[in-house]
């Protein structure tokens, strides 16, 4: 399938109980507002709005341990799951806008199920053919019981590779249903900078490819995601999963969210990111969260908005110097 006969399937989702900043919740319509859908279709980007999914509140959610608000969380990820699988059924490369991390749970585990659908795996624990490209300050690979917050929005990747199920007790609330999907061989991080010593730990252990900001300082951006890439997909056949938190760039283009860490990628490597992942022609879902409107003055509000929509539509093949010309355009004549 050429990814060219896809389109787009935008979706918002309204996960705001992996942190504690509520306002997270309005990043997929503050996004939207900012103007996304109209610069895709500015650049003959197709894309279909499937609409918002409502994470629905558990009334009594009492934390497991430290973890916090699991139930909520899980069955959130639960319906996010359902969504993608929906959206990819219907030939479209789910654009999750979010919304805290937590929801790459449901993400990931979702397009890891459509993957075995597609090639009539049965086994639902089978491990997807599918690689994850992780652009963040943070790993997000805390347990749940090495998290110091209990915020699952600093646990998504645990909860999805099959090397760390050891360590992932099985009687938390809410995530009966989810397993994982992901080995270490196929996740790679660009952008880290603010990792847990547990976090930096696992990722030795496992083996995971990481390219923190020291690394995108001294190889260049563009290096540090050919080798990331090279790793997670070495023939470049697996889809890929690009799961893009706001945070991984610097605080001064997108102040607004929940956890920023100094230091980050500038908009301009965070684009030669995504231009390059885009370039692939493997791009098969993308996450863009940690979105929270709430958070900044309103220029710095805007500027993270217009980020999220560049770094969007840059994944989806928009040009950086201008959005393209139509074939049959002529300048007028006086
Ligand atoms: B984000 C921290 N490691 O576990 C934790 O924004 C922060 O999705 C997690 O990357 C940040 O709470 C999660 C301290
Ligand atoms: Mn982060
Ligand atoms: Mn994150
Ligand atoms: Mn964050």
């Amino acid at each position: 399938l050429s990814p060219n006969t896809k389109i787009a399937g935008v979706f918002g989702a309204l996960m705001n109980r992996g942190q504690g900043k509520e306002g997270v919740r309005d990043g997929p319509n503050a996004i939207r507002e900012a103007g996304l859908l109209t610069l895709l279709k500015d650049c003959g980007i197709s894309f279909r709005d499937y609409g918002d999914v409502e994470i629905q509140a558990i009334a009594s959610d009492d934390p497991w341990k430290k973890v916090k608000y699991s139930r909520t969380v899980a069955g959130g990820c639960k319906q996010i799951a359902d969504k993608v699988q929906t959206i990819i059924r219907e030939n479209g490369v789910p654009i999750m806008l979010g919304g805290d991390h937590a929801s790459a749970i449901g993400s990931i585990s979702g397009h890891g199920l459509s993957q075995l659908e597609i090639h009539g795996i049965k086994d639902p624990a089978a491990t997807a053919p599918l690689a994850v490209l992780w652009i963040d300050a943070h790993a997000d690979i805390n347990t749940p019981l090495t998290t110091a917050t209990g915020n699952l929005h600093g646990c998504p990747v645990s909860f999805l590779l099959k090397e760390m199920s050891p360590y992932i007790p099985r009687d938390i609330p809410g995530f009966e249903w989810q397993q994982p999907c992901l080995t270490a061989d196929r996740i790679a991080y660009i952008g880290l900078r603010a990792l847990d010593p547990d976090e930096l730990f696992v990722m030795d252990k496992l083996k995971i490819k990481y390219f923190p900001m020291q690394d995108v300082d001294k190889l260049g951006v563009q290096k540090c995601v050919e080798l990331a890439l090279q790793h997670i997909n070495p023939n470049n056949d697996l889809p890929l999963h690009l799961s893009f938190d706001i945070d991984a760039l610097d605080p001064s283009v997108a102040f607004s969210t929940g956890t920023p860490a100094m230091g980050g990628l500038t908009l301009r490597e965070g684009l030669q990111i995504v231009e390059y992942v885009r370039s692939t022609g493997q791009l098969s879902a993308m996450d863009l969260v940690e979105v929270n409107p709430t958070l900044g003055n309103g220029y710095q509000r805007a500027k993270t908005m217009e980020a999220a929509c560049a770094i969007i539509a840059g994944a989806l093949g928009k040009p950086r110097q201008a959005i393209p010309y139509k074939l049959d355009f002529d300048l007028p004549r006086p």
